[in-house]
């Protein structure tokens, strides 16, 4: 059922270069948007002093390019594991490479020389009413930009999406869908493809449903008298938004399976509450969205109770099933540490600490005080940094450390822990802001909010230190590593 394609040596260069280009660029402009976001925090404890205007466009820069590069890397990763199973072609990730940086491109005109300061989320009619802050070429810019990477995103799952049914004979199939009702489990059916298969389902609708309300707004912007409906354009917007970001977490999972097992020697095989847990997340992640609207009273009812009772279900399973795994494997396995398989373990910590913070505030009644506070920020922080990015940072460390074998050394475990105790502070004063009912999005704090804005900036700076020196090593030893 699984046995590994064969690439012949060129399609294997254009693959395997294609994925150390993702994984090095996505290193690259992490690093240099937790800059911004350092900025970010000094400015609000007032450590430095930007204008607001710069404040928001900072924001918007920091906001779209750690969304975007997010996305791009948990790409990187879900691609590379993949194609084990199923034929992708290098040339098609190569392709949506060169789109994400003309998109890139337009994003920082937009902002850098336009001036756009909408906030990642361009929220209607927020692009198309600057206050004379931008103009509408810059908000245009901005929109076409996002357009022009989620074009890029679905070329890419198209190919991913034809491979796996070439394959498996149907989404459905390769999702495990049978097993689940009824057919023989199948143990040798990959992880990696259930996980690959519920990206593709989920992130091919979220990104479709994207590029409509972008092209919506744009039409708007040209058209003014062409008025659109705001809270349909917000449950779009939120729609897209949600399953994005949510995507990337899901894309980058896949590092858990395919590396702890090779790490303890014990295989990681699908089983009937896996596949469970990966199909209810399928519909779920899409159904959800409504809790980005929980103050939005105009809402209908049942929505809204739909966006409570799922925060609770829709992350719950899949992150149980996978965590739970994943101590099982490693328990007494005598499993081989260093910096790999030590971030495989700090992702499982950092998205089962972020879900936390994330179902509380999916709850209505509290939802009623922590909207739009720190404590939204929090929670995000704590799921991205010490969830998706050690899934990232552990595969990059596993493909350049390969066949070398072994062997920690300091600087590597240093570097780790530095970031970890950096993001942990950052995250941490991001929630305790929250529960003070510190507003978000404020380019100014008042006086006593100020200490935690500082507290931030030292934790934040300490954060960016580690990961630099993460991203030097791996800048270093990745480009020559021989990966298969
Ligand atoms: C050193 C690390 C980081 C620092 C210091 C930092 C700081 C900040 C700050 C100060 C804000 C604005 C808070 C507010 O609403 O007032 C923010 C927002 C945000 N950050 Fe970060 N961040 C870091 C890393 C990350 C990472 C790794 C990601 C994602 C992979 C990320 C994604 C976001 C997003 C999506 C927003 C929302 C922007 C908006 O509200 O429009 N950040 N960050
Ligand atoms: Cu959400």
């Amino acid at each position: 059922m699984s046995e590994a394609i064969q690439y012949d040596a060129a399609e294997n260069r254009a693959g395997l270069t294609g994925v150390k280009a993702y994984l090095l660029t996505s290193l690259l402009v992490f690093a240099l948007m937790m800059l911004a976001g350092v900025v970010l925090r000094a400015a609000q404890g007032a450590y430095i002093n930007i204008p607001p205007e710069v404040f928001y466009q900072i924001m918007t820069l920091h906001g779209a390019g750690m969304v975007g590069i997010a996305g791009f890397a948990g790409a990187g990763v879900l691609w590379y594991f993949l194609r084990q199973y199923v034929r992708l072609n290098g040339k098609v990730l190569w392709l949506n490479y060169f789109i994400f940086l003309g998109g890139v491109v337009l994003i920082l005109a937009a902002i850098l020389i336009g001036g756009f300061a909408g906030a990642w989320t361009f929220l209607y009619p927020l692009p198309a009413q600057s206050m004379g802050l931008w103009s509408p070429t810059a908000a245009t810019a901005y929109m076409l930009g996002l357009l022009v990477i989620g074009t890029g995103f679905l070329l890419l799952y198209l190919d991913i999406g034809i491979a796996l049914i070439k394959r498996y004979g149907g989404l459905g199939r390769a999702l495990g869908v049978p097993m689940m009702f009824g057919a023989k489990v199948d143990p040798s059916h990959p992880t990696t493809v259930v996980a690959g298969t519920m990206v593709l389902i989920v992130n091919f609708t979220g990104i479709a449903a994207g590029a409509v309300v972008l092209a919506l707004c744009l039409f708007n912007l040209w058209q003014p008298e062409y008025k659109l409906d705001p809270l349909l354009i917000k449950n779009l917007i939120y729609f897209f938004g949600h399953v994005f970001i949510n995507a990337t977490i899901y894309s980058g999972v896949v590092a858990v399976y395919e590396l702890l097992p090779k790490y303890t020697g014990r295989p990681w095989n699908v089983s009937r509450p896996f596949l469970y847990a990966w199909g209810a997340a399928t519909l779920m992640v899409l159904a959800v969205y409504p809790h980005h609207l929980l103050m939005d009273f105009v809402m209908p009812p049942w929505m809204l109770v739909m966006g409570q009772v799922l925060s609770y279900l829709s992350g719950i399973p899949v992150l149980a099933i996978t965590a739970y795994g994943a101590l099982t494997i490693v328990y007494r396995s005598g499993i081989r540490w260093d910096a790999a398989s030590a971030c495989m373990l700090i992702a499982m910590f950092g998205w089962a600490g972020g879900v936390i913070p994330a179902v509380i505030d999916g709850t209505l009644m509290v939802n009623k005080v922590m909207h739009n506070t720190m404590w939204v920020p929090g929670h995000f922080h704590f799921y991205l940094l010490l969830g998706l990015l050690p899934m990232v940072i552990g595969v990059c460390y596993y493909l350049s450390n390969n066949r070398e074998n072994g062997g920690k050394p300091l600087v590597d475990t240093a570097a780790l822990a530095i970031y970890f105790f950096g993001a942990m502070g950052l995250i941490l004063a991001f929630l305790a802001g929250g529960a003070d009912s510190v507003p978000r999005r404020w380019a100014e704090h008042f006086e006593s909010w100020r200490f935690l804005g500082q507290l931030s900036a030292v934790a934040g700076g300490l954060t960016l230190l580690g990961f630099l020196v993460i991203t030097l090593r791996n800048l270093v030893k990745l480009p020559q590593a021989k990966i298969a």
